[in-house]
């Protein structure tokens, strides 16, 4: 284990402009995913959309590319996929109810006002921020921590990340909470003018430990017409988003759908949705580093954003998942496919249901880095293999196997998205898997297909920062 003042030492060292771009000599930075010049990122905050503008917040560090100090980030963009960097939007103010961190949370436009509710630390208390229409001016909200405390009588593990939405002319919010010595929850809030809140009850809680200890990040959306969703980061057993779609009534969320993860590739984390210009669910999630934290500190960067996805509701009552159609405009040269070649992709494979089937990214010439998508129709799973992935032993490197939702009736459909090292791959619109990969050899840009596809096509892909 590297202590923290080792990190420091290292992060001081670590080259302060890792910026990316055509001469960018990083060979595992990402090229169209988003991600700050420099530093550590994690949790997507914020999402809006206002004045023909999207803005994204960001979980930042300043000092380091490891957790800790946490300021907002920033940047814009006209299509969700091109990102413009602006200046650190908030920062803790030293004394203050944020003195240890400016936590996740979410922005709302209410009467024209692009308003901002987060977590202040420590203790965990909740606060409002107003902006002006650019997003530019943040000005704190004079009555704040507009919710100062837990419930009376809660002993809670966690009090953080409010999600705020409208039900008529009232204000609602969930507050993602762990109940000590129990399960994950999230903590329903009413307020008549979105300043002055009232805890209600639980909006829904963790049946068991299995559906988590803490829920942090709540998301809570209209899908459709009838349904609503409910997207929790659960932590404890494991780490991951869950979500369900079901119904809202009273103030209350009832699953009708069964338990499923957002994604399942171990990585992708605290994800926050929001309404887009088309009134789409559009969810970001963060994706974080396989690699040892001194490698990060070295490489001056760490955490990535997942592509924007568009969530809807699927026939069966559960959920649709799918990469933004728009990020077709990042398709470089489309790719010979008998000779696919890079570490900068995306590539669409269909197969016969009934037949195995495999994709290699990232090989050399001797097979020696590669990283396997292996179906196995029998089971109906998809085996990610990376014990191969790279030469460097610092670097995650199992097999994680995924069970994907993928009727009799229906071909295998594999969308794949390699930017250099992040892979996010989505199957039949349905189940995503994210993963790192860290090929050491320059090399490492074959592409083999194994299996009969009826269909077969990839492309370069442009950078978008
Ligand atoms: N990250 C934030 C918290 C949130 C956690 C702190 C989830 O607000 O609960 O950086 O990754």
């Amino acid at each position: 284990m590297i202590s923290r003042r080792e990190l420091l030492a290292l992060a001081a060292a670590a080259p302060l402009t890792a910026a990316a771009g055509a001469e960018d000599p990083d060979p595992h930075r990402p090229r169209y995913h988003f991600l700050p010049p420099r530093n550590w990122m994690n949790d997507p905050n914020g999402l809006v959309w206002h004045e023909g503008k999207y803005h994204l917040f960001y979980q930042y560090n300043p000092n380091a590319a490891i957790w800790g100090d946490m300021h907002w980030g920033h940047a814009e963009s006209a299509d969700l996929i091109h990102w413009k960097h602006l200046p650190i939007a908030l920062a803790p103010v030293p004394g203050g109810y944020d003195k240890d961190g400016v936590f996740s949370g979410c922005c709302r436009v209410y009467d024209g006002v692009p308003t901002i509710f987060y977590t202040g630390v420590s203790p965990e208390t909740q606060n409002i921020i107003t902006c002006n229409g650019a997003l530019t001016e943040f000005k704190r909200y004079a009555g704040n921590p507009v919710i100062a405390r837990p419930p009376a009588g809660m002993d809670l593990t966690a009090f953080r990340d409010p999600c705020v939405w409208r039900d008529g002319s009232e204000y609602r919010m969930a507050i993602g909470a762990g109940l000590k010595g129990g399960n994950g929850t999230a903590l329903l809030y009413t307020s008549t003018d979105r300043f002055h809140w009232t805890y209600r009850h639980p909006l829904a809680s963790a049946a068991g430990r299995d559906d988590g200890e803490i829920w942090e990040c709540p998301n809570f959306f209209p899908l459709g017409r009838q349904k609503w969703f409910l997207c929790v980061s659960s932590t404890g057993p494991i780490r991951v988003p869950f979500c369900w779609t079901g119904s809202y009534r009273d103030l209350r969320f009832s699953p009708e759908s069964p338990r499923q993860k957002l994604d399942h590739g171990g990585y992708y984390y605290a994800p926050q949705a929001f309404e887009d210009a088309r009134r789409r669910l559009v969810i970001f999630g963060w994706i974080p580093e396989g690699r040892t934290k001194a490698e990060q500190v070295a490489a001056g960067w760490a955490g990535v954003q997942s592509l924007p996805r568009v969530l809807g509701a699927a026939s069966d009552g559960g959920l649709t998942i799918e990469p933004l159609p728009e990020l077709s405009v990042l398709r470089g040269p489309q790719l010979d496919p008998k000779n696919i070649r890079g570490d900068s992709l995306e590539v669409f494979a269909e197969f016969p249901r009934k037949r195995p089937a495999a994709l290699s990214l990232r090989g050399t010439h001797d097979g020696s880095e590669q990283t396997i998508l292996d179906f196995a129709p029998g089971a109906a799973t998809l085996t990610v293999d990376r014990q191969r992935a790279s030469l460097n032993s610092g670097t995650d490197r199992d097999r994680r196997t995924v069970p994907l939702d993928l009727p009799a009736s229906e071909s295998l459909r594999l969308r794949v998205f390699l930017d250099r090292s992040l892979v996010e791959i989505y199957v039949n619109g349905r189940t995503c898997i994210s993963t790192r990969i860290y090929p050491t050899r320059a090399d490492a840009i074959g592409v083999k297909v194994l299996g009969e596809p009826t269909a077969l096509e990839a492309w370069e892909m442009r950078s978008a920062l």
